[in-house]
């Protein structure tokens, strides 16, 4: 992963933050570790650090967070001061190989978001979080097969595979993720009758999660928006913030989708419309 654009500038104590994650993996130079060919080699749970160890070292062996700091410096803003970062949904469920909802290529962005973490001073990680038997499942429903689309009070509700229930491994957040201690975790879809999509609202658009208040008592004006799955949890969540007045930044590259028919270009469409920005990390 490589430098942000100009318009991603950082603060000295997000820069500061950054330092205390990294230390959590271990920061070995180690150059051309082929991770493609170590996925059928490390267990998922190592794989995230092996993947981190090798995005930290530049092609001349210097360490790429450490020069990412250094832009952080540089670039502080008033603006970069009131904007927060959601992390949405990565979770082990949503990704390859094993995931019981796994979004195509979503392991390819886990260490990217995790370098994205480091470079924001404030962070929101949601987290999918179903009871067992939930409304949204397929195998809730007598004769239905995951991924009908059904008619239930509140509108037109996707069923999925049995997903991110709650206490499960599949539920808990990816080992290649970077979770820092002092985050806020916004857990959606615990309603057993009411899907929730966007880290916001629940489907049903009527009951909040809590994160409108978090991030207007923390002055936030700006949303940076990243994860799983573009079509789904991250469109709906990016279309609540446009729509509550945040400025509203889908960072493309750090994001994959679901991929069920039309559902990646119906998104591309409706976060166009409503106004919300894009942006990509460069030379990842
Ligand atoms: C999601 C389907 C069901 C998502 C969550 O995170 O996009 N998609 N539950
Ligand atoms: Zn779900």
């Amino acid at each position: 992963m490589g430098e942000l654009t100009s318009s991603q500038s950082f603060t000295a104590s997000a820069a500061r933050r950054a330092r205390t994650c990294v230390r959590q993996t271990p920061n070995v130079r180690v150059r051309g570790l082929n991770t493609e060919a170590m996925r059928g080699v490390f267990p998922a749970s190592e794989l995230g650090v092996a993947m981190r160890a090798r995005d930290d070292v530049d092609d001349d062996g210097v360490l790429a967070t450490r020069r990412r700091r250094e832009l952080a410096s540089a670039r502080s803003s008033e603006s970069r001061l009131r904007s927060a970062l959601l992390v949405i949904d990565v979770q082990n469920d949503f990704l390859p190989p094993d995931g019981a909802l796994a979004v195509p290529g979503g392991n390819e962005i886990v260490s990217a978001c995790s370098d994205l973490v480091e470079q924001f001073e404030r962070v929101v990680y949601s987290q999918d979080y179903h009871p067992a038997g939930h409304s949204s499942f397929a195998s809730s429903h007598p004769n239905a097969a995951p991924y009908d689309v059904t008619t239930v009070s509140y509108g037109e509700q996707t069923l999925w595979p049995d997903h991110c229930v709650q206490g499960t491994k599949g539920c808990a957040f990816s080992p290649g993720l970077v979770v820092t201690d002092k985050v806020m975790v916004v857990r959606k879809g615990y309603n057993p009758a009411v899907d929730s999509y966007s880290a916001f609202y629940e489907n049903d658009k009527s009951s909040g999660t809590g994160l409108r208040e978090y991030l207007d008592a923390e002055n936030v004006d700006t949303v940076y928006v990243a994860g799983l799955a573009y079509d789904f949890c991250v469109k709906y969540t990016a279309l609540d913030a446009k729509r509550l007045g945040y400025r509203t930044v889908i960072v493309r590259d750090c994001c994959r989708g679901v991929g069920l028919p039309g559902t990646m270009e119906l998104a591309d469409a409706e976060l166009a419309a409503a106004g919300i920005e894009f942006e990509d990390t460069v030379g990842v």
